[in-house]
């Protein structure tokens, strides 16, 4: 296991923490009190190189591993995991056209956003008002009509919808095979794609969800990625992809919130001493610290595992909803540090926890990483022999 950087990615991974610290942070908070999409911020971050990271060389992309995407998102979740998203949109948009369309389909299709020529962004429709969780029951349908599709339906909870100008969509080609019917299509907003009801969120304000309308939308056939019915398992390679970009994010999060609440740990006198030398406040800054250091390491490892065409889906699911548990529960211990001040608009904390809740339930709610994890788990004990054994019935046999 060897989680160095090749030296292009370590000038990344730089790249991405001082694009944090001069771009992201001095204006996250004053950005997410207007609910705007950062533009500019995203553009930035575009011509620093810090986008679409995961699309080869061959399709004019920087090819570069999950590794080093896991770096840059750590560091931009650090300042602010709203734009984070915002900023990785194109991660979650793409991963299924990288898993699953040919070159030539990426040249067609991706190239141009990543390249500047046409748009910039792209969006992952799965979501719909009754298939969350239950991703294999997409109702969005596609009918193939000659050499075209034609596609309707409505999905929802759409991350960078209406600033988007490519759509990745799964949809059922045929409902009576339920998953096995499911197929995916990039979808150019410019086939008639049209935007419902914006989301107004609790927290990520810095990064704009929506519906999504495809209405008797016609596509050439040659927008199918892969197959007929490839779409999901093309959709469960990609989340078990960038579920690690989640972890990541979160380890940024669970990471500031540990250094706001030590800062003002150590600085905060009560009875006359900085409150962290009080054990109460200092065992909790132990317990943060270990956290984010957990957080991390499962982050990577799931990464590495995926850069090395290993299995990740249970590694990816571990760190998913480790690394979003311990930022939500890093930015709750950091408000309560900083006891009035964590609960103020004008200090950093309670951003973080409005930010950390959103990480527990997208991309696969925390429950759904434990179906996966727990699914892997149960799988591998079936081969598994711990050498115990107990008398049974006069013989020796496993523990049942
Ligand atoms: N990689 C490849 N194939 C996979 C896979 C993976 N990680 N996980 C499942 N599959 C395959 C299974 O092997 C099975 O294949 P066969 O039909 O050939 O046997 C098929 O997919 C169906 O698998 P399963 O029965 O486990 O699917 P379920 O419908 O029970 O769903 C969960 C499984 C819950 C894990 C899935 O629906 C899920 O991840 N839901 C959450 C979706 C999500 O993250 N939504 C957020 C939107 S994205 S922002």
């Amino acid at each position: 296991m060897d989680f160095s950087l090749t030296e292009k990615e370590q000038k990344l991974a730089e790249r991405a923490r001082e694009f944090t610290r001069q771009y992201i942070t001095p204006r996250a908070q004053e950005l997410e009190k207007h609910d705007e999409f950062p533009k500019d911020i995203v553009q930035k971050a575009y011509e620093a190189g810090l986008m679409n990271l995961h699309i080869p060389v061959e399709a004019g992309g920087p090819g570069m591993s999950l590794l080093a995407e896991t770096f840059v998102s750590e560091a931009t979740g650090y300042g602010c995991a709203g734009m984070a998203t915002s900023i990785m949109c194109n991660n979650l948009a793409f991963a299924p056209l990288v898993i699953g369309a040919t070159i030539d389909q990426l040249k067609t299709y991706v190239k141009p956003l990543i390249t500047g020529k046409e748009g910039k962004l792209g969006a992952f429709c799965l979501t719909e008002r009754t298939a969350g969780s239950d991703a294999a029951s997409v109702a969005t349908k596609a009918v193939r009509d000659r050499d075209e599709y034609i596609i309707n339906g409505v999905k929802c909870f759409i991350t960078s919808a209406p600033v988007a100008s490519l759509f990745t969509v799964f949809a059922t080609t045929q409902p009576e095979l339920k998953h096995k019917g499911i197929s995916v299509f990039m979808v150019p907003k410019s086939k008639g794609v049209s935007m419902g009801h914006i989301e107004n969120k609790v927290g990520q304000r810095n990064s704009v969800q929506s519906e999504v309308i495809f209405q008797d939308v016609r596509v050439p056939a040659d927008c199918l990625v892969g197959k007929e019915g490839d779409g999901f398992k093309i959709a469960m390679k990609t989340l078990d992809k960038t579920r690690a970009g989640i972890a990541a994010i979160a380890t940024g999060v669970a990471q500031r919130a540990l250094d706001e609440a030590a800062r003002f740990a150590s600085v905060r006198h009560q009875f006359g001493h900085p409150i962290g030398e009080f054990q109460g406040i200092g065992f909790t800054l132990a317990d943060m610290g270990a956290r984010v250091a957990a957080a991390r390491q499962l982050t990577r490892y799931a990464a590495w595992l995926a850069d090395q065409g290993k299995d990740n889906s249970k590694d990816s699911a571990f760190a998913k909803f480790f690394a979003s548990d311990a930022a939500m529960q890093n930015a709750t211990d950091a408000v309560q540090i900083m006891g009035g001040y964590g609960y103020l608009n004008e200090w950093p904390a309670e951003k973080l926890l409005r930010d950390a809740k959103l990480l527990q339930i997208y991309e696969g709610t925390n429950q759904v990483q434990r179906v996966v994890a727990s699914s892997a788990i149960l799988k591998e004990s079936k081969s598994l022999d711990t050498g115990f054994r107990v008398k049974y019935e006069g013989r020796d046999a496993p523990i049942i």
